[in-house]
């Protein structure tokens, strides 16, 4: 008889972060693509760890989606619902008008619950099918959310990997997830669009410091735990470069849970928001957080594996 020993891969460490002291950058043994490409656009997503999608919304829908998004930053019923993330107070400088921007809606998490029309859009095949290529399996929401960033004072995002956080924090076991940024505003190199390093999903950098508990509005406002060192950020940039998504209003970047991106703070008077949807693999369900004493909420880090 031989005996059968299965091991759960899920609860293993692959990804060791949040750690005292420095740590050698960990090349990734998953795979990037888990199944079959057949869209044209994704043919470079394996190499790259990202994909723009053209046009992915109409502009009837841009418009749309745009009142929407809208609706949701000013609805009265929202004010004080925990996933309404608003720009932290200003301490930083003492210019007038950036304390006009603070308290200004910076995020709204789950919108796909609280938007009919965002719950619609996630179940078209032309939106999670890319994702159900490139994951090789059926796919859930782990994240949606949408991003503001107004002109004149748009505060960006610093270098980071998703997959990072959600591994650390939420108990995501391996980088099986895509996220879909879906631009409702025209992005140019000048407003703040994001910046990624193209082949850098293939190696996984350790943060330092460990994550205290009950953090992560204040991360969602300004990380800075789970950040890489700037030797770090140099290495890679030096390795792969730094490209910028830009594009119309309705194109959409499909990126690998695990690149590395950021974006600049937004001075011009061009706003530029949008929705942002993460799609896991239901083989890749969350165990308890790898790097973190508690969970984060589930309109942030979702526990309900129902494909969509
Ligand atoms: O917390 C999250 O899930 C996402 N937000 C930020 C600001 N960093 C990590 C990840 O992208
Ligand atoms: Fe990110």
């Amino acid at each position: 008889m031989v005996l059968q020993h299965t091991v759960d891969t899920s609860l293993l460490d692959r990804y060791p972060t949040r750690t005292g002291g420095p740590r050698q950058h960990v090349e990734r043994v998953d795979p990037t693509v888990w199944g079959q490409i057949g869209t044209e656009a994704l043919s470079t997503f394996g190499t790259d760890g990202y994909a723009v999608l053209d046009d992915l919304l109409s502009p009837a829908e841009v418009a749309e989606f745009s009142a929407e998004i809208a609706r949701l930053a000013t609805d009265p019923a929202l004010a004080d619902d925990d996933r309404v993330i608003r720009e932290r107070a200003a301490v930083r400088s003492g210019v007038g008008a950036h304390t006009l921007h603070s308290g200004r809606v910076r995020s709204v998490f789950e919108v796909h619950k609280l938007s009919a029309a965002v719950a619609d859009l996630v179940r078209q095949s032309r939106i999670a099918g890319p994702a159900r290529e490139v994951l090789g399996s059926e796919v859930y929401l782990h994240q949606t959310r949408v991003n503001y960033m107004p002109g004149f004072r748009g505060n960006g995002f610093y270098w980071h990997s998703d997959f990072e956080t959600w591994h650390a924090e939420d108990g995501m076991p391996a980088p099986r997830a895509v996220s879909l940024s879906i631009a409702l505003t025209d992005n140019y190199p000048v407003n703040g669009s994001l910046m990624v390093m193209p082949g850098s999903h293939r190696t996984f950098v350790p943060c330092q410091g460990s994550t205290p508990a009950e953090h992560y509005r204040e991360s969602l406002q300004e990380q800075e735990i789970g950040v890489p060192s700037t030797s770090d950020i140099a290495v890679l940039a030096e390795r792969h470069g730094i490209t910028q998504f830009t594009g119309r209003a309705g194109s959409a970047l499909l990126f690998d849970s695990n690149i590395m991106h950021g974006s600049s703070n937004n001075i011009t008077p061009f706003p530029r928001s949008n929705i942002f949807l993460v799609f896991n693999s239901v083989e890749n369900a969350l165990v308890e957080p790898f790097a973190a004493p508690n969970r984060r909420p589930e309109y942030i880090a979702a526990r309900d594996y129902t494909p969509v």
